[in-house]
Protein backbone atom coordinates (compact mmCIF):
# COMPACT_ATOMS: atom_id res chain seq x y z
CA UNK A 1 0.00 0.00 0.00
CA UNK A 2 3.13 2.66 0.77
CA UNK A 3 4.39 1.69 -2.37
CA UNK A 4 1.25 2.57 -4.22
CA UNK A 5 0.83 5.59 -3.10
CA UNK A 6 4.66 6.64 -3.46
CA UNK A 7 4.14 5.29 -6.82
CA UNK A 8 1.10 7.74 -7.36
CA UNK A 9 2.78 11.10 -5.84
CA UNK A 10 6.03 10.09 -7.74
CA UNK A 11 3.24 10.22 -11.13
CA UNK A 12 1.74 13.29 -10.01
CA UNK A 13 5.21 14.99 -9.53
CA UNK A 14 5.95 14.13 -13.17
CA UNK A 15 2.88 15.28 -14.64
CA UNK A 16 3.20 18.60 -12.88
CA UNK A 17 6.95 18.84 -13.97
CA UNK A 18 6.24 20.27 -17.47
CA UNK A 19 7.86 23.59 -18.19
CA UNK A 20 5.15 25.92 -18.26
CA UNK A 21 6.84 28.37 -20.32
CA UNK A 22 6.86 25.17 -23.15
CA UNK A 23 2.99 25.47 -23.17
CA UNK A 24 2.85 28.96 -24.42
CA UNK A 25 1.28 30.25 -27.97
CA UNK A 26 5.03 30.03 -29.71
CA UNK A 27 6.25 27.41 -32.26
CA UNK A 28 2.59 26.64 -32.97
CA UNK A 29 1.77 25.11 -35.94
CA UNK A 30 -1.44 26.39 -35.92
CA UNK A 31 -2.98 29.81 -35.95
CA UNK A 32 -6.26 30.22 -35.03
CA UNK A 33 -9.00 33.02 -37.43
CA UNK A 34 -11.99 34.43 -35.79
CA UNK A 35 -13.09 38.18 -35.35
CA UNK A 36 -11.23 39.44 -36.10
CA UNK A 37 -7.75 37.99 -34.82
CA UNK A 38 -5.04 35.89 -35.44
CA UNK A 39 -4.02 33.87 -32.62
CA UNK A 40 -1.29 33.99 -32.41
CA UNK A 41 -0.46 37.06 -34.37
CA UNK A 42 3.37 36.81 -34.22
CA UNK A 43 4.52 33.38 -34.15
CA UNK A 44 8.05 31.68 -34.77
CA UNK A 45 8.22 28.35 -37.12
CA UNK A 46 10.87 26.00 -38.76
CA UNK A 47 11.85 26.50 -42.46
CA UNK A 48 9.76 23.45 -43.96
CA UNK A 49 7.46 23.61 -41.03
CA UNK A 50 3.65 23.48 -42.31
CA UNK A 51 1.64 26.43 -40.80
CA UNK A 52 -2.29 25.92 -40.98
CA UNK A 53 -4.90 29.15 -40.36
CA UNK A 54 -7.20 27.52 -39.20
CA UNK A 55 -10.11 29.69 -40.06
CA UNK A 56 -13.59 29.52 -37.34
CA UNK A 57 -16.48 28.17 -37.86
CA UNK A 58 -18.29 30.65 -35.70
CA UNK A 59 -16.64 33.57 -37.59
CA UNK A 60 -19.53 36.11 -38.57
CA UNK A 61 -16.86 38.29 -40.73
CA UNK A 62 -14.83 37.11 -43.87
CA UNK A 63 -11.26 36.99 -43.72
CA UNK A 64 -8.56 36.07 -45.29
CA UNK A 65 -4.50 36.00 -45.07
CA UNK A 66 -3.15 37.99 -47.51
CA UNK A 67 0.91 38.69 -47.53
CA UNK A 68 2.91 41.50 -47.00
CA UNK A 69 6.10 39.90 -47.66
CA UNK A 70 7.45 36.46 -48.09
CA UNK A 71 5.62 33.77 -50.54
CA UNK A 72 5.15 34.49 -53.71
CA UNK A 73 2.51 32.15 -55.12
CA UNK A 74 -0.08 32.11 -54.39
CA UNK A 75 -0.21 35.70 -52.73
CA UNK A 76 -2.77 34.99 -50.45
CA UNK A 77 -5.59 32.77 -48.90
CA UNK A 78 -8.89 33.68 -50.61
CA UNK A 79 -11.79 34.57 -48.40
CA UNK A 80 -13.03 32.56 -45.99
CA UNK A 81 -16.50 32.87 -45.05
CA UNK A 82 -16.82 31.60 -42.25
CA UNK A 83 -14.85 28.59 -41.69
CA UNK A 84 -12.05 27.27 -43.56
CA UNK A 85 -8.30 26.17 -43.90
CA UNK A 86 -5.04 27.67 -45.12
CA UNK A 87 -2.13 26.05 -45.11
CA UNK A 88 1.86 27.58 -45.99
CA UNK A 89 5.11 26.72 -45.58
CA UNK A 90 8.28 28.06 -46.52
CA UNK A 91 11.66 27.00 -47.60
CA UNK A 92 13.48 30.10 -46.44
CA UNK A 93 14.36 31.86 -43.07
CA UNK A 94 13.40 35.29 -42.97
CA UNK A 95 10.37 37.40 -41.31
CA UNK A 96 7.38 37.28 -43.44
CA UNK A 97 4.16 39.59 -42.30
CA UNK A 98 0.60 39.33 -43.76
CA UNK A 99 -2.59 40.93 -42.74
CA UNK A 100 -6.57 40.58 -43.32
CA UNK A 101 -7.95 42.55 -46.10
CA UNK A 102 -11.05 43.32 -44.47
CA UNK A 103 -10.00 44.08 -41.18
CA UNK A 104 -6.17 45.10 -41.10
CA UNK A 105 -3.64 46.92 -43.08
CA UNK A 106 -0.16 46.22 -44.99
CA UNK A 107 1.17 48.72 -42.08
CA UNK A 108 0.64 45.80 -39.45
CA UNK A 109 -2.15 47.41 -37.84
CA UNK A 110 -5.93 45.84 -36.99
CA UNK A 111 -6.02 41.94 -37.90
CA UNK A 112 -2.39 41.61 -38.89
CA UNK A 113 0.22 39.00 -37.84
CA UNK A 114 3.78 38.07 -38.42
CA UNK A 115 5.62 34.76 -38.67
CA UNK A 116 9.64 34.19 -38.14
CA UNK A 117 11.23 31.66 -40.29
CA UNK A 118 14.11 30.41 -39.01
CU1 LIG B 1 -10.71 39.74 -41.38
Amino acid sequence: MRFATFMAIALLALACSQDPSSLGSMNTTEISVTDDFFTPAADTVTVGQNITWQFGSLNTHTHNVTWDTGPVMPANSGDKNPAGTYVMFFSQTGTYTYHCTYHGTISGSGMAGSLVVQ
